[in-house]
């Protein structure tokens, strides 16, 4: 059985990027039982690497799982977690440390973006990969769905287990990343050379996962597009009509028909969208009406996973040298 990580940083609304391209692979792999093994986390010590509001990361984590849930995620099939409710995380993360590099960390492109970005720069920001890699490791994960950004995190973990494993006898495993079946990269609809990312200052092209209707259809009628006035995916010419067939396409799960003009795309792409939408929507009023169920099915997940996590940190404690 293949075991994946899944996480999801609470620093902000999940959007149609996040559910397309992490959120329905997490709930397809549900569909395959006995092949996978799958954990969703949220992550909520890597949104303490920058400025946060304490208040709105609680908020942000109950709602993130709120959204999980009612997208389709199953806390049967998939243990749904807080990372911070798994104190394993950060017990093997100091236990990585030792076998990091300063210089390996310090290399990390985001650290490098996000650190010359100005203003103060968290300790945590540079140690965040090796959080990361103990995040993976300390489960036996073997899957990990990764993006172009957390590459080379993932790289990091995949060295840091390897060289352990090498040092100090075989402890962990080194997991693979795995972009999953049609899981498109969704673009920001206002500048398609951009991801859709929670974290954009501005609004005018995301679409969230808890937008009213009227917000999906401004947000798409504004959606950038080009002057060549044909409908086809053309990624270095017409990124922007690319993107909107990418998203009709996982949103409808069939190959768009022929479609004339850019108005007669938009709107298969609103009513697509609207359709996947309308009933998370529905599912979450549900959910948000009880905050102590969704902080209850947390609580259950992190007893779940935490007997393997414990048992990793036993094993790589017993390997470095330390006491039981
Ligand atoms: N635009 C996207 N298209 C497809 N997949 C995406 N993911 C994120 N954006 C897109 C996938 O969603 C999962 C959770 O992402 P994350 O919360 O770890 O943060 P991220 O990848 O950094 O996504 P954001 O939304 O851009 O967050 P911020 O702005 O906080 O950095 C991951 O599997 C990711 O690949």
């Amino acid at each position: 059985m293949t075991r994946r990580l899944t996480g999801f940083q609470p620093t902000g609304h999940l959007h149609l990027g996040n559910l397309i391209g992490a959120m329905r692979p997490l709930v397809g792999a549900q569909e395959r039982p006995g092949t996978t093994h799958s954990i969703a986390m949220i992550a909520d010590l890597h949104a303490l690497t920058v400025e946060h509001d304490p208040t709105r990361l609680r908020a942000n984590t109950l709602q993130v799982a709120a959204v999980l849930l009612a997208a389709g995620v199953d806390p049967r099939r998939t243990a749904l977690i807080a990372q911070s409710q798994v104190p394993e995380h950060t017990e093997l993360h100091y236990l990585l440390e030792c076998a990091t590099g300063y210089g390996e960390a310090a290399r990390m492109i985001q650290f490098k973006e996000k650190s010359s970005a100005g203003g103060p720069v968290r300790l945590s920001l540079l140690t965040y990969p090796v959080l990361m890699g103990s995040d993976i490791l300390v489960h036996d994960s073997d899957q990990v769905p990764v993006g172009d950004d957390q590459s080379q995190h993932l790289e990091l973990a995949r060295a840091i287990a390897t060289r352990f494993n090498a040092r100090y006898g075989d402890t962990f495993t080194v997991p693979e990343g795995i972009r999953p079946e049609n899981a498109a990269r969704i673009m920001d609809l206002a500048d398609p050379a951009r991801k859709m990312s929670k974290s954009t200052p501005s609004a005018a092209g995301r679409i969230g996962l808890l937008d009213p209707p009227e917000t999906i259809r401004r947000v798409i009628a504004r959606a950038v597009t080009d002057t060549a006035g044909v409908v086809r995916a053309d990624p270095a010419g017409q990124p922007g009509v690319t993107n909107l067939l990418a998203i009709l396409r996982a949103c409808s799960d069939r190959e768009p028909g022929e479609l004339s003009s850019y108005g007669a795309l938009k709107r298969e792409v609103t009513d697509a969208v609207e359709a996947l939408l309308a009933p998370i929507r529905a599912r979450y009023a549900e959910l948000a009406a009880d905050p102590g169920h969704v902080g209850r099915i947390l609580t259950e997940g992190a007893a779940r996973v935490r007997p393997r996590a414990a048992a990793t940190v036993r094993r790589t404690r017993a390997a470095i040298g330390l006491l039981d």
